[in-house]
């Protein structure tokens, strides 16, 4: 029962240190690949790119310049996050190894358009403060015909 407990803490600290959201892309060493090769994220999200004790150095380039690990090398640990605006399809390749078919892709879905509640125009104000005006005016032609009365019955 405690090595469970220590089991499910030690997940719990994991999770707690990555972003959970991340979405990782290794290297096949042996087949120089990346791994997977396709990904798809939403933009927000982040792709790691990592790989530690390779052979071989590599990077990760996009074709249209959007992130870079830079150098190749044999060690990697490069996150890039999509922001807003990156929807689309972006390929990468290894540098020193494109031409081998290191290539890969990164599919960037647009975020969902959070909706915004559209504020209820303030206009009930205006009817309710010409009720009260018009409430007032009632009342203060009320105060006058009745002292008008008064007035009469007096006389
Ligand atoms: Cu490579």
């Amino acid at each position: 029962m405690l090595m469970i407990s220590v089991a499910l803490l030690c997940a719990t600290t994991q999770m707690a240190a990555a972003d959970s959201s991340d979405v990782i892309v290794t290297v096949d060493s042996s087949s120089l690949r990346f791994s997977p090769s396709e990904v798809t994220v939403t933009e927000g999200q982040a792709v790691r790119f990592m790989w530690s004790g390779q052979a071989l150095p590599h990077n990760a380039v996009a074709d249209d310049g959007l992130f870079d690990s830079g150098e190749p090398e044999r060690d990697v640990d490069y996150r890039f996050v999509f922001e807003p605006g990156t929807a689309g399809t972006h390929s990468f390749v290894c540098e020193p190894h494109a031409s081998a078919g290191m290539v890969g892709t990164v599919i960037v879905e647009a975020a969902p358009v959070e909706e915004v509640e559209e504020e209820k125009v303030v206009a009930q104000d205006t009817p309710s403060i010409s009720l009260v005006s018009s409430l007032l005016v009632t009342a203060f032609a009320a105060v006058v015909v009745a002292r008008y009365n008064d007035d009469e019955q007096v006389e």
